[in-house]
């Protein structure tokens, strides 16, 4: 398998992660989505990142269909595979999920801009600012689920990603929860500093 993409990135790293502790083997290539554009459109239309290349060839393009994918090929997927359990840790990843979708949103909005929309800013500070409570109010202990599983890798990844591109400060319970994720050496090793393309 192929893995495109920075690992600053909270999609790419978050795959980059499961490929790792699933000890699935992988080429890592850290095309920018924005510097390498052009090869990483001659595999994946939508021109983002992760794109993931399958042993035969098929591209995937979106870091939950790969999780998907790579969930059927493992005996302990890291999400649960049936009932509400699975809807609670994919509704949490979802969050995660979103909350770095607002951030990447909110960046763009300031870099590709020379004049931001304000109404749009202040939307996506908003919506960062209540995803943020909303994971404050329920922050484990530990892992969301007893042991580590997609969702706090989502969530983790998000978290770093909304430091360091904006420089927020984290609620205290999501602080410490991203410091516990980062010490991990899976989190440590798929890693890079936050770079502006
Ligand atoms: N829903 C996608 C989001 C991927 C995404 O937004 N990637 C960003 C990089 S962090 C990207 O490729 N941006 C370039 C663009 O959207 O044109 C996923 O989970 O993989």
């Amino acid at each position: 398998m192929i893995l495109i993409g920075q690992y600053d990135s909270p999609f790419v790293r978050r795959v980059g992660i499961a490929l790792r502790l699933y000890g699935m083997g992988f080429d890592h290539r850290p095309w920018s989505v924005f510097g390498q554009a052009d090869q990483v459109a001659a595999l994946n239309p939508l021109m983002r990142v992760p794109t993931l290349v399958l042993e035969d060839g098929l591209v995937l393009t979106d870091s939950h269909m790969m999780l998907d994918h790579l969930d059927r090929l493992v005996d302990a997927p890291l999400f649960p595979r049936t009932g509400m359990a699975r809807t609670r840790a994919l509704r949490l990843a979802t969050l995660g999920t979103g909350l770095a979708e607002k951030a990447v949103s909110l960046f763009y909005e300031r870099r590709l801009h020379e004049v931001t929309a304000p109404d749009w800013e202040a939307r996506c500070a908003r919506q960062i600012g209540q995803v943020l409570a909303a994971l404050e109010s329920e922050c484990p202990a530990a892992w969301w689920f007893g042991a580590l599983g997609h969702a706090d890798i989502a969530v983790a990844c998000a978290l770093r990603f909304v430091t360091e591109a904006h420089g927020m400060t984290l609620p205290p319970g999501l602080a410490a929860f991203s410091i516990r994720a980062e010490a991990l050496p899976v989190f440590a090793e798929i890693c890079q500093p936050f770079q502006a393309p």
